[in-house]
This record gives structure tokens, sequence and C-alpha cells, in this order.
């Protein structure tokens, strides 16, 4: 088997409604699906966490697609390896960063490797469950209005979702928290920053603890180690690491400093679904509870954040919505939620595929990159 070709598929999915966070709103995900065709006519699919501007991180689509096609894919043609998940890995880390453009190439290449083993990704990856529980990612509303972000917060909890988590900045934080707390005394609760406070910040934060949250994430900036476990010493609340954690050791490095108690996994922000893997097998052993973040992906991430949330230390609800949180019409056959779960694919690779006529009316743009890395 090798893969013949990468075929990246740019597409635009409107959003059902804007999603606001501390470092923008998003009205329309630009999203970049990688496609991987084998010499054997499989087709393997993966979806690109970046979004078109560099506000969550420092990567963007239009970066993405550069380092692919000038970096990523030439690695993978200079190289023996035999295409074994974790010789792509290997290759693909001898570029420094882009985790998010890696874990698209790679994915894509794991979809083809495990369809024509005829493997679950669930299965591969070692998921233990076959539904999980799930979270909604409730945005800053746009009028930033208590009554807006209640309306929302009201559609979420009559649709079943096991867990709230609403954005957070500052000027937008006691007052909501405790709005929608008041409201539903007893739905799990989670704020997340985005990196927008600072140390300075770290009374206003605490304030929070009255409210019974399940954590606070990434309140302070990337970097910041020490900062957030100044703040750990100081609120009650557990402190949980999102954009810090770009590895297994910084993970381990979060949970040994004590500037988190708590990780939140997103494979593209790691570089590759092995790397989630290890950091939830790192934490599990340190008996550290982790949860699946979610980049609005369309079905093609989420079927594959789902086989890596039944995992068995994802105690946490994620951020793995179903499709109609995100948009009218999903790429895939939408993923439904039931009794607050969604089912974990169990079919070859990541278990769905794009549906051709729906990919073709999203799409803005596509390359094709020929290649064989001769395995
Ligand atoms: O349900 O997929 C979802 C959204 C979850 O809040 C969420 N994602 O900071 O974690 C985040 C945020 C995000 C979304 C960040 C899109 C960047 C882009």
């Amino acid at each position: 088997m090798s893969i013949e070709m990468f075929r990246l598929h740019l597409i635009n999915m409107p959003l059902v409604r804007p999603f606001r966070t501390s470092f923008g709103t998003e009205l329309v995900r630009e999203v970049l699906i990688v496609e991987a065709i084998s010499s054997g006519g499989t087709s393997g699919w993966a979806e690109c966490a970046a979004s078109s501007w560099p506000g969550y991180s420092s990567e963007y689509t239009a970066g993405v697609i550069d380092v692919m096609t000038d970096h990523l894919i030439p690695a993978l043609r200079e190289t023996t390896m035999a295409a074994e998940p974790e010789e792509v890995r290997a290759a693909l880390d001898v570029i420094r960063g882009h985790p998010m453009a890696k874990t698209a190439i790679a994915t894509s290449m794991l979809d083809v490797w495990l369809r024509e083993r005829g493997q679950s990704m669930a299965s591969f990856l070692g998921s233990t469950r076959t539904e999980v529980d799930c979270g909604v990612s409730v945005g800053i509303p746009t009028t930033e209005t208590l009554s807006e972000l209640l309306d929302e917060v009201g559609i979420y909890v009559d649709a079943g979702y096991r867990r709230i988590k609403l954005k957070i900045e500052p000027g937008w934080d006691v007052e909501p928290v405790a709005a929608v707390r008041a409201r539903w005394p007893e739905m799990p609760l989670q704020v997340d920053a985005n990196q927008a406070y600072t140390r300075a910040d770290a009374a206003q934060l605490a304030k929070l603890d009255e409210f019974d949250l399940l954590l606070i994430e990434q309140p302070l900036p990337e970097e910041d180690w020490l900062g957030h476990r100044l703040l750990a010493e100081v609120c009650t609340t557990p402190i949980c690491m999102d954009e810090s954690i770009l590895s297994v050791a910084s993970a381990e490095s979060a949970l040994e400093f004590g500037s988190a108690t708590i990780i939140n996994i997103k494979p593209g922000r790691v570089g590759s679904y092995l790397t989630a893997r290890d950091i939830h097998d790192m934490c599990m052993a340190r008996n550290s509870p982790v949860w699946c973040g979610g980049m609005l992906e369309t079905g093609v991430g989420r079927a594959a954040n789902l086989a890596l949330a039944a995992l068995p230390n994802f105690t946490l609800p994620g951020d793995t919505s179903a499709s109609n949180r995100y948009y009218a019409v999903d790429i895939t056959e939408p993923f439904v939620l039931q009794d607050g779960r969604l089912p974990v694919p169990q079919g070859p690779g990541i278990g769905v595929e794009p549906v051709p006529e729906l990919l073709a009316d999203f799409r803005i743009w596509r390359r094709d990159i020929a290649i064989s890395t001769g395995f």
C-alpha cells in the first residue's frame, strides 16, 4: 500500500449561530479537509483544526496549506517508512511546530491504514466505550446580554447535554456564571477564558469558586506556567490547561508543577492522535482526569475525536457536541445526540466519510499533491 496523493479540500461551513470567544468571533468556519488516496484506491479522511486566522494559536489555514505542501508532505516523500502510524509521526516530527497541520496529514494516512485493515480508529486507540457523554461550549453572546445567554444555554439543556461550558473574558465572567448557576443549580458547569486574564486577575477569578465549577480552562497566557500555579493556589476551582498543552512533556509538566490538575486533550494541538493517546495514558497513570476539546469540527473531525474520547480516562464530558449545534447541514451523516451522548463510530478507520455532493457544495478550493511515500 502506498499513498499516491493528498487531496486538500477547503470548505466554508456557515455556523448556525456566531461563536464568540475572548479572541474573536466566527460566523463561518473555514475548514481544511485532507483526503489521502492510496494506490489501492482507498481514501482516508481527516479535518484540520486550524481556523482561518491565528487567534486561538499561531496556526491558520493558509499557513497550514503552505507547510503541508512545502514541508510535511515532502518530509514523507523523503522517508523510507512503512507507513506504520508511529513512523508517520516520527517523519512529520522532523518539522518543528505546526501540530494542527501534522495531525491532519497523519490522521488521513492513519484512516487509510485502518480502512485497509478493517479496524476502527476507536479500537486502534484503545477505546473502552461505545458512546461518550457530551458537553457543549457556549460562546459569549454577541449582544452581551444575560437573556441571550440563558436562552442559548436553555436550548442545550433541553437537548440533553450533560455539561455546559461558558466562554468568559474580563467583564464577562462572574455575572453570567452566577446567572446560569442560579437557573440550573445541578448542571455540571465550567468556564473557558482562552488566555484572556493576567496574574493580576487572580482575585476576580477566585470569585468563581462559589459556583461549584468543574474547572477554569486556560485563564492565563499559554506560556505562563508559574501564573497558573499561583492561581491554583488561590482558587479552589480546579485549573485546566488547553492552549499550553502541546505534548506529553507539557502535560506532565503542568501536572507536576501544579499549573493544572485537569488536561484538555485536543489532537490537533498536540500533532497526532497517537500523542493525544499518550497524553491520556500519562494522565491516567497519574489519576488526573482528561476531556476532549473541540474546534467546531464537521463530522469528519468529530468522528475521530469521539474515537479518542471513548478511552477510559476521558471521565469528563467533552466539547464533542452533535452536528446540529454547529451546522444546519454537516458534510457527513449528522451526529445526533441521544440521551446526552454520541455514539462512537465503529466502522473501519474514522467510520464516516464526507458525502461527495455535500463536500462539493461547500467547497471553495481543491488541490491535489501527488506523491509516493514508498511504503
Ligand atoms: O464545540 O467544538 C466545539 C467548540 C469548543 O470552545 C470550543 N473551542 O477554545 O476550545 C476553544 C474553542 C475554539 C473553537 C477555539 C474554535 C478555536 C477555534
